[in-house]
Parts: structure tokens; sequence; C-alpha cells
């Protein structure tokens, strides 16, 4: 229950608006200085480097807060339908950089600080980046968070508030060894704790159906033990619009009730503990991307969000007298992934067992209240809950879906009599290997849109996932290619090329990408192709400063930086980029390529391991192997250079994408949904090697062939090729560079001599190779070389980077959204 204040008071100042500091230089000195003093209760001449990015951040803070008390009330007073994004990974990034650029208090901010002697790029470097999310998945909640508050869409996002992000990534003797990332430890300026909020939250237990005098049934359940879920409030500041949304993660906590009866029977340790289970709840992400862990505490953290943020929206965001059959007018539930599908038994026992709700007409209210988004194409991916472990954490829950199945399955036969094997395939109970409850099935079958993240994958999502369902309902299924904040993504991380941009088409672009498109006039006009080559130089000595002071790196200046950064998969096949460097190396050092017939590279992996994922363990030992020999080895010093930055992440994103040349885009066709970092690269004027795979189809599309280096088999062609059976060793046998490859890393040239040290990913390639490296691996060499001619003419490949930049508007998740609010949430 929500806490009204105490009183009101008559004060003027006292409903606001909020008394904002003065956006001057010593405004600024003023409100900084008062944080210091005030908040961190030190002052200027004793305080540490923390001390000082605490204040920074509480300062930038201050400009916000009228905004953001501001949107709020407006949207209570509009009550508007709201967007609910229910995402359990949110890979923010820094804030502070990104939280100046809204409120376009940068120069003022940097300014400010220097009058107080300090350098503000030091103060940006205090902060950890909240890395709550793994990857992809994570990082596209965080764009579309911001775009929907650039376009005044009514938002909230719910998550978990992880104590422990995604791990922090160091090697030690080439292998990557696992560090807790314990990004709240030195304060968290960018939270604001609502206690007030609090919601409770039950698990396990039992049911119980009590009959009333008319003859109906109502269940209840009993849960045999709860937690709390405490809000933390993040501002979502829209760029330089007035308005900021709301974040709301959830943290666990013990309940008292809980704890004091044991307290009371005198057990204090037993308390204690009992306190330390309910708050690993949200301890630590699971660092598990693709793979779905059926882990108790995974599904422990799923429900906890879902049943906070149901609980939050209904009962402490609508209006007490709100009549819930009109729900759907006012929220929809974004399901991003299965991770919150749980949502949906819930919704529906909020409606029938706690509001009184017939069952039909709860139905009714809940499959216009969700929408579902899929992001995989492996199946392996798809989430699935065991009915023994949902029946126990869960039972009422369990139940419901049981009868929501049943409705539907009388469905399915009324659509298709006499078809039972259909029925099975379609059930949202799997009977193998184990009974479990297939969770994107459930979506599906609860949602009133589903869709694929690119083109190629909503394709597939329908031919091939969920084919019966989609030749059910063809209507619910839909496509909404991914897309990127600009804001973050060229604004922020490459200020070189934002100025350019602005001074060549004016400041539009960055809320109305498209108007990039006015660029392409300019990829023939010479000096702008100089300029934009200078801003291309620039990021890349930036990039090699950094790398040098936090990796101990060196590289050479004039290189093509070729970069591939993304989770370290096998379907991504990082192995098929190593075997590339390792056939240049061997051509060079064997004499067969001389040095000037070389276009010298650079390079760059960026990846961590889910933490279980041993073969993808070894490939990072094998990368880092090969590095180590190829930089050291003077016969292709300057011309061949391997770095893997330990610890790839937002922040590191942000400094290495501007920089880049060549994007690595090399997943088998048909596995990667989407990608993201494609769109980041083809913005900052990287040209693209790809497969025709996920967003790849349609930024190739939109730039042109002649500007996009293609290769490999396409979809239907890996299908076929599969089909055909698929035997890697003759791969090996008939392709003769490829043989000399995987024989010098099977040799140990790379590990000391050590064969048995490469052994796993070797032998896996020759006989395994699940995702055809090798069969690609002559095209993507043949594709190489177009690369390195096409690099050698400096003035073409400009020309190409600029078109790559002017047409790659559509990538924007300002589109992204507008395509939501058009085919799902509107509808
Ligand atoms: C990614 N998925 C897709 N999953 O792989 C990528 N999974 O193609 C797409 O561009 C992106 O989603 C956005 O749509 C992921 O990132 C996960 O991170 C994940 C996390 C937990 C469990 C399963």
């Amino acid at each position: 229950r929500r806490i009204g204040p105490a009183f009101r008071t008559s004060h003027p100042l006292a409903s606001g608006p909020v008394v904002q500091p003065a956006p001057t230089v010593d405004g600024f000195v003023e409100t900084f200085l008062g944080e210091l003093n005030y908040g961190q209760g030190t002052l200027l001449s004793q305080s540490t480097l923390n001390d000082q990015y605490l204040a920074l951040a509480r300062t930038v803070r201050r400009y916000l807060m009228a905004d953001w008390l501001e949107t709020g009330a407006r949207r209570r007073h509009a009550q508007q339908k709201t967007v609910g994004y229910l995402s359990a990974e949110y890979l923010l990034g820094r804030q502070l950089g990104n939280n100046l650029l809204a409120t376009n208090l940068q120069d003022v901010a940097e300014e400010a600080m220097r009058r107080c002697g300090i350098d503000i790029a030091t103060l940006r470097a205090q902060e950890v980046e909240p890395g709550l999310g793994n990857g992809g998945l994570g990082r596209l909640a965080a764009c579309f968070v911001d775009s929907l508050a650039t376009m005044d869409v009514p938002t909230i996002g719910y998550g978990i508030r992880y104590e422990y992000g995604i791990f922090r990534q160091t090697f030690e003797d080439d292998r990557q060894v696992e560090l807790p990332d314990s990004w709240l430890s030195l304060g968290s300026p960018w939270e604001f704790p609502h206690p007030e909020r609090q919601v409770l939250v039950g698990f396990g237990g039992s049911t119980e159906t009590s009959t009333a005098a008319d003859g109906t049934q109502h269940t209840r359940w009993v849960p045999d033990w709860t937690v709390l879920g405490m809000p933390y409030h993040y501002m979502v500041p829209g760029f330089r619009n007035g308005v900021v949304n709301t974040l709301r993660l959830w943290s666990a906590r013990a309940t008292h009730a809980f704890d004091l009866q044991i307290f009371n029977a005198g057990d204090y340790t037993q308390a204690v503990r009992a306190q330390t289970f309910a708050e690993n709840i949200s301890k630590v992400l699971y660092p598990e991307d693709s793979t779905p862990q059926g882990k108790e505490l995974r599904l422990q953290q799923q429900y906890f969000f879902v049943a906070c943020s149901l609980h939050d929206f209904i009962d402490n965001t609508l209006p007490a007298d709100f009549d819930l059959h009109r729900l759907p007018e006012r929220i929809v539930f974004q399901l991003n992934d299965t991770h919150p599908v749980i949502a949906i038994p819930e919704l529906m026992r909020i409606l029938v067992d706690r509001k009184g709700f017939a069952w039909d007409e709860a139905w009714e209210v809940t499959q216009r209240c969700f929408a579902y988004t899929c992001h995989t194409l492996l199946p392996e991916a798809l989430e699935v809950w065991s009915v023994e472990l949902l029946g126990r954490l869960l039972p009422r829950h369990l139940e419901i879906i049981y009868r929501i199945n049943e409705e539907f399955l009388e469905q399915v036969r009324e659509a298709f009599p006499g078809d039972e094997m259909r029925v099975r395939r379609m059930s949202v109970i799997a009977e193998h290997p184990e009974r479990s409850v297939r969770m994107a099935y459930l979506a599906t079958v609860a949602g009133a849109k589903v869709n694929g993240v690119a083109e190629l994958h909503s394709q597939l999502l329908r031919d091939k996932v969920l084919p019966d369902f989609s030749q059910l309902w063809p209507e619910k299924f839909t496509n909404v290619t991914n897309g990127v904040t600009p804001r973050r993504f060229v604004r922020l991380a490459n200020r070189r090329l934002s100025e350019l941009l602005t001074d060549t088409i004016g400041e539009g672009w960055v809320t109305d990408l498209d108007r990039l498109r006015e660029l392409e006039p300019y990829a023939d006009d010479a000096s702008f192709r100089e300029e934009f080559r200078r801003v291309k130089r620039e990021n890349k000595e930036r990039l090699y400063r950094l790398l040098a002071v936090r990796d101990g790196l060196r590289l050479p200046q004039e290189a093509m930086l070729d970069v591939m950064v993304k989770r370290l998969h096998e379907y991504k096949r990082q192995t098929l980029k190593l075997l590339h460097i390792v056939s240049l190396y061997d051509d060079l050092v064997s004499g067969r390529v001389a040095p000037e017939e070389m276009t010298p590279r650079t390079v760059v992996f960026g990846a961590k391991a889910a933490p279980g994922y041993h073969l993808a363990k070894e490939i990072i030992f094998l990368v880092n192997s090969v590095a180590g020999v190829v930089n050291a080895d003077p016969r292709v010093q300057g011309l061949l250079s391997v770095a893997f930055p330990a610890n790839y992440n937002v922040t590191l994103a942000e400094k290495l994408i501007p920089a880049a040349d060549l994007s690595e885009q090399i997943s088998l066709a048909g596995k990667e949904a989407s990608g993201t970092g494609n769109m980041k690269f083809a913005l900052n004027g990287a040209l693209t090697i790809g497969t025709d795979d996920g967003a790849n189809v349609e930024i190739r599309r939109l730039v042109g062939d002649e500007n996009f280096f293609l290769f490999g088999m396409t979809e239907p062609e890996v299908e076929r090729r599969r089909a055909a059976g698929y035997t890697p060793a003759e791969v090996y046998e008939t392709t003769p560079a490829l043989r000399r490859t995987i024989d010098l890393v099977a040799s140990g040239h790379f590990t000391g001599g050590d064969r048995q040290a490469v052994a796993p990913v070797v032998d896996n390639l020759l006989h395994e190779d699940a995702f055809m490296a090798l069969a690609d691996f002559s095209s993507y060499l043949e594709a190489q070389s177009r690369v390195d001619a096409a690099y050698a003419d400096p003035e073409a490949w400009t020309r190409s980077a600029i078109l790559n930049v002017a047409r790659s508007g559509f990538f924007s998740s300002d589109r992204s959204m507008r395509d939501y609010l058009e085919r799902i949430w509107h509808s």
C-alpha cells in the first residue's frame, strides 16, 4: 500500500515546480560545491576523486529533477496508455555522459569542473557502468527506453536491480577468469530507493479451493514464504525535450514478519540466514546468454520482478477506483523474450483470484495486455520450465497455465479436427524429455502480437520456430527490426563525427536519423572525405591511447582497424575470424605474400564467454594465444596485429566502434536473430563484412551491395548443405589454404608447441563444426581479399563509409519504437 503524504502544506513551493539550479557555469559550480559539502560531507580541497564524481553526478541529477517530477505529474493527469517494458536485463552503460548530453550541460559542466581544478574526463572514468545485462537483448532494452523518452511515450521500464551485474572479465595465462562486478560498491548516485512502494511477493505453498453458496468456486494461493521487492527508480531522460521517464528496478529484501517470527523463536542465526536467502533473489545476473538455465533461482528472479511490476502498476500506479476491465486501455506489457512470460498467469491470478473476475473475462483482458518479442532462432535457446519446479514454486500459476493450455488445445482441435499430432506439437506443455512448460508457446497463445527482431528472423520465426502458430493466427505475427539509439552511439560516442554531421546537415539528425540521407551528395566531395578520414584517424588515436593505458597494448596507427565484438558463441563464429588471421600470418611468414602486397590490419576482439561454456572459453584461449605469437613476430610487425582487450562492455564499445574501419558480422546464416552491433558500426562509418543473416540483410539492402562485403551460404543453402550431410573433415581435406591454416594451429605453433592445448577447438572444427565455419572459409577469405583491395584505395573506401552512414538512418531505435507503436502497441 502506498503511504500518502502526512500533511499538505500551503507553502507556494510545496507542489512545485521544483527550483532548478541555474544552467550556467556559476550555477553549476555552486550546486557542485553544495553537493560536495552537504551531500558528501567534505571540502573540495579534501575530496577524493570518488567524492567529486558522486557530487558531479548528484549535480547533474538536480538539473533533471524538475522535468522528472513534471513528467510524472503529466502522465498521471493525462491517463494515456503506458508501455510497460518487462525485461530481465538492461545494459545501460555509463549514466553521467548521457545525462549531461540530455540536459545540454556538457560544456557548462566541463568549464565548471575546470574552475574547480578538476578534469571532467577523469571523473567520467570513475563511473562503473551498470552491467545489468548479457549482450544484445539487454542493450536493446536500454536503447528502447531512451527512444521512448525522446519520443515522449509514457513508459515504465521494469526490471531487476542485480547487486552484481555481468562479471568482470580478466585473462590469466590467456584464459578467461571471471570476477564479481560490484558496481554498487562506490555508491550509486543515479538511483532512488522507494521503500514506501515495496511489494510483497509469495513463493511455494499450495492452493485452496472453496465453493460459495451459489456454487461458484474460488481458488486462493497460500504461499509458504514471501519476500519484499524494493523499487529503485532511475531517470530516463529524453534528448533535450523536458521528458524524463522512469526505469523501475526491483531489489529483494527479507520481510520483517518472516524473520521476526524466527527471532521470536530465539534463533538469531537462522533469522539472519532467512534474510540472506531472500536477498539472494536479486543478487546476481545469470551470465548465460542464448542458453536458458533451468535453475530455480532464475525462475525466482523472473517471477519476483514480474509480480512486483504488475502489482506496482495495477495497485500503485492506476487510480484506486480504476475498472480493470479497461486495463488494456491503460497498459501494454511488452515481454522482452520469454524471461517475463510468467507475468501472463500472474495477471490471470490477480484478476480471477483477487479481483473476482470470471475466467473468460480475465482471459479477454489478459490477451490484450501482452505482446511478445522473440530474440533467438536457436532451438536450444527456447526457455522451458519443468512442471515439477513450476508446481513447487508457483502452484497456482501452474494450474492457470494448465487451464490456458486446455482451452487453447480445444481451439486447435476445432480448427484442425482429428489432427492429434498437431495438438501435441502445439501444446504449451511438453511431455519429453520431461514434463515442462514451453514459455515461448505460452507467450504466443496469450500475446496479442508476436514479433521477431529483423525481417529474416521474423520470417524464420513464422516458418521454422512457430509454424503451427503462424498458420493458426497469421495476423498475430509481425516484424520490428531492431534499432540503436543515435544519442549514445553516435552523438555521445563519436563527438567528432557528430560535429562534422551537424556542421554539414544541421543538428536535426540526432532525433530524426533519416536526415542522414542529406549526407549522400558529400560522398563525392573530396574535402568532406578528407574531413571524414580525419575523424576516423582521431578516433583511432583516441582508442589506441586508451588501449595503451588500459591494456598495455601498442598498436600501429595506420593499419585498417578490423573489429569483432560480441558475446563469444559458436554460431557467431569467432573461430572463422581467427582462421582468417592465421591464414594471413601464414601467408606472410611463409613468403607466399610479400610485405608490400599486404594491406596492414589490426584485428580487435571483444567477447565474454558464459562461465560454463567450455568450448567458448577454449576459443578465447586460442585467440589470446594467436595474438601473443603474431604480435611478437618481427616478420609481421606493422602488417598484422591482434588485440583482445579484456572485459568488453558498453563503455569500451563507445570507444571501439567509432574507430573501426571494418565490422565483422559473420554468423552462420539463419542463426543471428538480428544483431545490433552491426547497426552501430555502419552508423559510425565502418564497412561490414557479413553473411546474409539477421539485420545484415537489411543493412546491405540499404547501403547497397557495392558498399558491403557479402560472403557465405544463405540460410536455404545452409539447410540444403546440412540435409546433404555436412562433413567438415572433407572440406579440410579438399581446401589447401584451410588445411595449411588448421595444421599450423594444430601444430602448437601458437601455444609454445602444446598441441593438447588447441585440441578442443581444432577437434571440434574438424569433426563437428556445428556452425559450418569450414564450409564458409573460402568464401570468407575471398571477401576479405576484396576488403584488402578496397581499403588500398582510400578515396573509394571513404566514399563507401560515408554512404554507410548516410543510408543507415533506418537503424535508429526511434524508428523501431514507431514500428512498435504502429504494429503492436496501438493495435
Ligand atoms: C540477442 N539475444 C540476439 N540474448 O542474439 C541478437 N538470452 O541477434 C539480437 O540482436 C539481440 O538479442 C536483440 O534483439 C540476446 O542477447 C541474451 O542476451 C539472453 C540473455 C539471457 C538468456 C537468453
